[in-house]
């Protein structure tokens, strides 16, 4: 962890710029009827989950590129989760993957409460090969043609579940990359249906206070067809599986220009939208971090999340997902979170009363005005006063910089491969 006293003294330098750039937004936001205050407190119970795979350097199909101090297994990653929030305040729990991330739960548990951490959804890996699972998931998994090959992923799957309850977890994310390559290779209709049979299973084995999520992806790695490739897949299994089952939604998973708000409003009238997996893109499922390429669609879709919030039985799982390529995984994380938060108050600004009114009158432009008064608001002084009182860091990159802890690891963890593809 960093040292507290630097994140003090970091902060110390800091304070007096940022109490007066709070009040002066306090101000500003008085005269539009918003209580900073309320805002503030609203913005430190938001929260988001850390991919632990996201720790480490990710890669394309082509190659990566391993960055010094790098995590080698779980418990290094949970250090440096553990360091996230501790300078975002913003990152309370971790999301795991099975099997990249085993380890004895005892181990886990006392990591993370060391940490100040605790664990949000599980996700199963049916993707890729196990060393210990005899069969290959090269043709497929859950939706496999081969019975013992769909036994042996719905097995994983329970594992992971099984896993989960013992760390306090309360949740599985599926995500498969079950499909095709050519037309005719395989039958849409009989291969739907096998996962569903599958995931049925999967589902029999779910704790009642559970809920499994299931992850849609247009493409990738099947290039022609996908078993669960869009939001109306998605909820199709939601709706037959029962209501332990929710949609999750990478915001990385669609056709470029497609609208993912409305696709939020849609699951949750439904009542079918569990959670997020947040990065941002700008040709496909490019993994980049949270709030860089349109952090306006990042906007709309927190607007859709506040203005719904009171539906009943609500409960979502905001986590991010992203490959970081070419930075420092801590710090590509930190400003995610960051850039998260920031959505959610921006969409916690927005004058709820003026926009059904205008909504009502048909007056387009002024709804549309009255949000981008709200995303244009520079709500920055709040997030660094929650960081502040919570005991993050004012400027949490700085600070991370400053404290030297890359530098730290890298002395002390063995130096990882790079070399071949590998997309984490
Ligand atoms: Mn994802």
């Amino acid at each position: 962890m960093i040292d507290k006293h630097l994140i003090e003294a970091e902060n110390v330098t800091r304070m007096d710029n940022l109490a007066a750039d709070y009040d002066a937004l306090g101000e500003r936001l008085d005269r539009r009827g918003i209580d900073i205050g309320a805002l503030t407190c609203r913005a430190t119970g938001f929260g988001v989950a850390i991919p632990s795979w996201g720790t480490g350097t990710g890669g394309t199909r082509f190659a990566r590129f391993p960055g010094e101090g790098e995590p080698n297994g779980i418990m290094d990653k949970l250090d440096d989760c553990g360091v996230i929030h501790q300078l975002t305040a913003a990152t309370p729990t971790v999301s795991l993957h099975i099997p990249w991330d085993k380890a004895d739960p005892a181990d886990l548990l006392a990591k993370a409460e060391e940490k100040g951490l605790g664990f949000d959804a599980m996700n199963s890996n049916t993707f890729q090969d196990h060393a210990d699972h005899p069969l290959s998931y090269k043709y497929g998994s859950l939706s496999h043609t081969d019975a013992a090959t769909r036994q042996q992923a719905i097995e994983h799957n329970l594992e992971c579940i099984e896993i989960g309850q013992k760390i306090g977890s309360k949740s599985l994310t599926v995500w498969i990359g079950d499909g095709s390559n050519f037309p005719g290779q395989t039958s849409m209709y009989k291969q739907f249906d096998r996962y569903l049979e599958s995931m049925k299973a999967v589902y029999a084995g779910l704790p009642d206070d559970w809920r499994i999520f299931s992850e849609h992806k247009i493409y990738e790695p099947a290039f022609y067809s996908t078993v669960v490739q869009d939001w109306g897949t998605s909820l199709m299994i939601a709706q037959e599986l029962g209501n332990k089952a929710q949609c999750l939604v990478d915001l990385g998973h669609h056709a470029p220009n497609v609208n993912i708000e409305m696709i939020v409003a849609r699951l949750i009238r439904a009542g079918k939208l569990g959670g997020f997996h947040f990065n941002d893109s700008k040709y496909g499922d490019d993994d980049l971090d949270s709030g860089t390429i349109d952090p306006f669609r990042l906007f709309l879709v927190f607007n859709e999340l506040v203005e719904l919030e009171d539906t009943p039985g609500l409960n979502l799982s905001h986590m991010i997902d992203q490959s970081h390529n070419v930075t420092d995984p801590i710090e590509s994380l930190i400003v995610s979170a960051c850039e998260i938060q920031r959505a959610f108050v921006q969409a916690s600004l927005v004058d709820r009363e003026a926009l059904e009114g205008y909504r009502q009158d048909n007056d387009a432009l002024m709804a549309a005005a009255t949000l981008r008064a709200a995303f244009r608001t520079d709500v920055e002084p709040i997030l660094g006063m929650v960081r502040a009182r919570a005991g993050g860091a004012i400027d949490p990159v700085a600070t991370y910089r400053a404290s030297g802890y890359r530098a730290a690891v890298a002395a002390k963890r063995p130096k990882s491969a790079g070399g071949g593809g590998g997309i984490v």
